[in-house]
This record gives C-alpha cells, structure tokens and sequence, in this order.
C-alpha cells in the first residue's frame, strides 16, 4: 500500500500532482467535509503532511497523527508551525529553502515602484475611460521618484538580500535591521526599527513573523513619514493592521504595497477603498517557475523522510 499524505493546500503544478498522486495515496485535507471527524479516523494512519507557510499546521493537528514522518512545508514561513514541538517529537518540517527568493524579491519591487508611481491608479485612469474625461495632464497627481529612493530593509534573510540587490540597481542607498549586523552585508546596520524607519524613505518587510508580530506600528510609520512607503511581502501580523490604516488615512504615510494581510483572505476595508495601497492576493511566489521548484523539493522532502533519511531542507532535526 502507497503512504498516506495528508495535504492542506492546493499544489498548482499539474506535474507535481501527478508525481505525488504516483508515489503516494494524497488526501486533499482542503476538499474533506468533516475534518475533524476525518482525522480521528484516519490521522494514525498518515506518514506526511504538505502544508502551506500561511497556513502551517496547528499542534492539535500533528498529535492527531503519531505515525506522521514529516512536515512538508510548501514555503519558506514556518511561522504556523510549532516547530519547538516537532522538535520535541524529532519530526522533520522541511521548507522551500531558496526556491522563491527571486520571485519574492521581484514583488516587493514591483509593489514599491507601483505604489510611489501609483500605477494602479493610473491603470484605473486610463481603463475606465477618465483619461478622455480629463484629458489635461493636471489630472492625476505627479508620483514619487523610486530611483534613489532611501530603502531600509526589515530583515536580511535571503529575501531582503534580494531585495537589496535589486534596490541597488536603482541607485537607492540601502540600510537594514536584523537581529543582529552581518558581517557579509555590504549595506548599514541599524539595529532599532525606529532609526532605520526615520532614515529610509521606503520600508520593505522581508522579516520571519515568528517573533515580531506588530512590530510596525504607529510610531515607526509615524518615523517613517508623510513621504514614506511601506511594502510587505512577508507575513501580516508584522504590521498592525489598525495602524497602518489610520495612518494612511490621515496622509501621515504616502501609500503601501502589500501582498499579506493580518486576516487572509479577510483585507480590511479600509485598506481597500484607498488609492494610497496597491493590494496582491499573497501571490509573491506565485509563478509557474517558482512553484515548480517548490513543488520539487517537497517531492524531495517527503521522499527522503520517507526513506528513513533526513531530509536536507528540515530545519528541526
Ligand atoms: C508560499 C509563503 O508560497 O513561503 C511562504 O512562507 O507564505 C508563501 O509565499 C505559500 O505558502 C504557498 O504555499
């Protein structure tokens, strides 16, 4: 009989489908009416878990299932798994270590040049026929230069490193916080968030969300200013949520571009009735090239585990 795989989220490459499907009996955990009822049957009886990094899975879930070899995490956030108790189970939870950097560092890029250019707007203009309307250039207000911008990096993991790189192809000078300075980042460390908000002109989120929830509040958007803009391509509940509105409505930061949300797929109304945010639906690593990749190296994760090996990307064993 094949292994039991429980999976929790969709996997969007056909060809990653079928590979599992071959190897393995998969359970779409996404498509069980009951869930709960189902995993008190049958939980014993998985040997892997494929998950997404928003969605993770909860304790509950894991000692439901006693026999299950690995966490296979379709992402790099590991934010929504308890890894200190898979620790203490000695269970593997792997993620795409690597696999979505580029695609994640081109979004938070994209999302800044559309925000400071707002270019949504702007297609909206155009798109429905305002342009004709309005003819006289006065029309829409002239944007922000993104070239040169000052860009303080929150975070610099693998994503905000690719963010640097890129940001410094436009000319931006770049300074970062992290929990501590790296020796082999070529750009300024500055440890509190407050400083480097007040020093940079935009503020780009690349930070794991395990332990700094809301560090973005109202005072360091406040530091960041009138003028500034806030991008984030790495969890929701970095940012306060209640402040960032507020603090887009009374005009005390410029805009936003924001790919997560506190509450997904929940985005406050407020955050979409403003043409200061320029809005995605989590898609940061979505393509087909990515995904490919990530689609892989689960494949790779949960045949290893599977085989009694310890898999190369597991980051609690
Ligand atoms: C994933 C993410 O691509 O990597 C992460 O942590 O949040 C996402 O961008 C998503 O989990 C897809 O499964």
């Amino acid at each position: 009989m094949k292994p039991q795989v429980l999976q929790l989220n969709p996997i969007l490459i056909p060809a990653i489908n079928d590979e599992l499907a071959s190897l393995y009996q998969v359970h779409k955990f996404f498509e069980i009416a009951d869930q709960p009822a189902w995993l008190r049957e049958h939980g014993a009886s998985i040997s892997a878990v494929i998950t997404g990094g928003h969605t993770g899975i909860s304790r509950g879930m894991l000692e439901q299932m006693p026999n299950v070899k690995v966490v296979a995490v379709n992402g790099v956030g590991t934010d929504a798994v308890d890894l200190a108790y898979c620790r203490s189970r000695h269970l593997p939870v792997t993620a795409t270590l690597g696999a979505l950097t580029e695609d994640v560092a081109d979004l938070a890029i994209g999302l800044l040049i559309a925000a400071c250019r707002n270019l949504c707007a702007g297609d909206r203009f155009v798109r429905d026929g305002l342009w004709e309307l309005n003819p006289q250039p006065s029309a829409i207000p002239l944007a922000r230069r993104f070239s040169g911008m000052r860009v303080g990096i929150v975070g610099m993991g693998r994503v905000g490193r690719a963010v640097a790189v890129r940001a410094a192809a436009f000319g931006c000078p770049i300074r970062y916080t992290d929990l501590r300075a790296m020796d082999d980042v070529p750009h300024e460390f500055v440890p509190a968030l407050l400083d480097l908000a007040a020093a940079s002109d935009a503020l780009v989120l690349c930070a794991a969300a395990d332990k700094a929830e809301g560090i973005i509040n109202a005072a360091v958007l406040d530091a960041l200013g009138p003028r500034g803009f806030l991008v984030n391509v790495a969890r929701g509940r970095l940012v306060n949520e209640a402040d960032l509105t507020q603090a887009l409505a009374d005009g005390r930061i410029a805009g936003a571009g924001l790919d997560v949300f506190v509450d997904e797929p929940r985005v406050p109304q407020a955050l979409r009735n403003t043409d200061r945010t320029t809005l995605q639906a989590h898609r940061a690593s979505a393509t087909w090239e990515t995904r490919h990749a990530m689609g892989q190296m689960v494949l790779d994760s949960v045949a290893q585990a599977l085989a009694g090996e310890r898999p190369a990307m597991s980051l609690t064993t």
